[in-house]
């Protein structure tokens, strides 16, 4: 099976090195697509020189931030008109360790999403303040319960999904741009009945750089997820409405 590692990348030009470089120690298998959004740093320069010294490492120039969720669909897009089996996410900023990718490969074997996941069993995170766990914690409870989602981390970044899945999926209609991508990715793969297995990873808090986490990535998420869960019980009413009425 053939992977496609996508590392969506916006000012990380003190930790994408070694991350890549990490990647392919852990995983020489995988071809690497850096999608950078014009990072004002040089990201983006330092990727190409990368790809220029490594075949195996792509890089896709968009032109303006245009967040997480916009980078990766591009990523996938990339990488669905080409001959790849697996697609990976991974963050540039050290949080998701590549020497940890391979169990998430192992466990793609009887699963269509694969989700590193900070809150099972096993799972763990490094030098996170307690209000970002706070924060993590509740938003994958919140949605847990509002989606009627199994998940336990249902924010994470760092997966591993089928090709099958991303083709099933109508990745246009995506809307989320920050975590909420995740989450809607998520959602939607539960949704198709699919299964979903969750492997438990080390996640670390980011040592270099800047976070792009803010007040308004974490608003959105909260709102596309109560209207998610609201129009889905509305659906199910209405359907057990039309079933009684008969
Ligand atoms: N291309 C692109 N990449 C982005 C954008 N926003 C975030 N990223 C990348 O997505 C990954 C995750 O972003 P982070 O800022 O680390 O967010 P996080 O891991 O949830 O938050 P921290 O714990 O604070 O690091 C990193 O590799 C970022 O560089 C964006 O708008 N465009
Ligand atoms: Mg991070």
């Amino acid at each position: 099976m053939k992977p496609l590692t996508i590392i969506p990348t916006y000012n990380e030009i003190d930790s994408l090195p070694t991350v890549v470089d990490r990647l392919r120690t852990a995983v020489p298998e995988t071809d690497v697509l850096i999608v950078d959004d014009n990072s004002p740093d040089g990201t983006g320069a330092m990727a190409d020189q990368m790809s220029a010294a490594d075949e195996k490492i792509h890089v896709l120039h968009r032109t303006r931030k245009n967040g997480l969720g916009g980078a990766y669909i591009a990523g996938f897009t990339w990488g669905l008109e080409r001959d790849y089996d697996l697609f990976v996410e991974l963050d540039a900023d050290g949080s998701h360790q590549p020497e940890q990718l391979p169990d998430l490969l192992a466990a793609i074997d009887g699963a269509d999403l694969v989700i590193g996941s900070r809150w099972v069993s096993g799972g763990s995170v490094v030098n996170w303040p307690l209000h970002r766990e706070l924060i993590s914690r509740a938003g994958s409870g919140y949605s847990r319960i509002l989606l009627g989602l199994r998940v336990r981390d249902i924010t994470a970044g760092f997966r591993v999904f089928r090709r099958s899945t991303l083709e099933d999926i109508d990745l246009d209609a995506i809307e989320s741009v920050g975590y909420g991508f995740q989450v809607d990715m998520t959602f939607r793969v539960a949704t198709l009945g699919k299964t979903i297995k969750e492997v438990p990873i080390t996640f670390v808090e980011r040592t270099v750089g800047e976070s792009k986490m803010s007040g308004s990535i974490v608003r959105e998420a909260v709102i596309n997820v109560t209207r998610w869960g609201l129009s889905a019980r509305a659906k199910a009413l209405a359907a057990r409405a039309r079933a009684f009425s008969r």
